[in-house]
């Protein structure tokens, strides 16, 4: 059962306004907030409504409305926040993690938005 979705997870929380979170946008089917342990001047985390697991789960089971919304409110989040390039911060990266060797950590779809500064390089290297 690769699709199993664990509603005690903290985004499933967030979601039925179990526990705050500092909201940046928030759309039909999609919410939009800041990570709460930031990587970068801009971390905002999009997550669906819809209780999907990873982006693969979304990408099968999803309604075209909902990947609509998810495609769009990420972009939303990179106007809104200053991040497209020329706009001011001159860029951003988008990342979603899966699994274990993603090192996903909370089990319900997350895109990362991050700015703000350089970057880096896209991955680390094994140590
Ligand atoms: P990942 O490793 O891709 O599953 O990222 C999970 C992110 O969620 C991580 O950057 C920290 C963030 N996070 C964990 N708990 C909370 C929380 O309660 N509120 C908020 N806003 N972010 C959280």
């Amino acid at each position: 059962m690769p699709y199993a979705y664990d509603d005690q997870n903290i985004f499933a929380k967030i979601l039925r306004g179990e526990i705050p979170n500092d909201t940046v946008l928030e759309t039909a089917h999609c919410l939009a907030f800041r990570d709460l342990y930031p990587q970068a001047p801009v971390h905002v985390l999009v997550i669906p409504k819809g209780p999907y697991v990873t982006y693969d789960h979304f990408a099968a089971e999803a309604s075209a409305a909902e990947i609509a919304d998810f495609t769009r409110t990420i972009g939303e989040v990179c106007r809104m926040t200053g991040l497209r390039p020329g706009d001011g911060e001159d860029g951003y990266r988008v990342i979603s993690n899966a699994g274990e060797a993603g090192l996903q950590e909370v089990p319900h779809l997350h895109m990362h938005v991050l700015g703000g500064r350089v970057l880096g390089p896209l991955v680390a290297k094994p140590a």
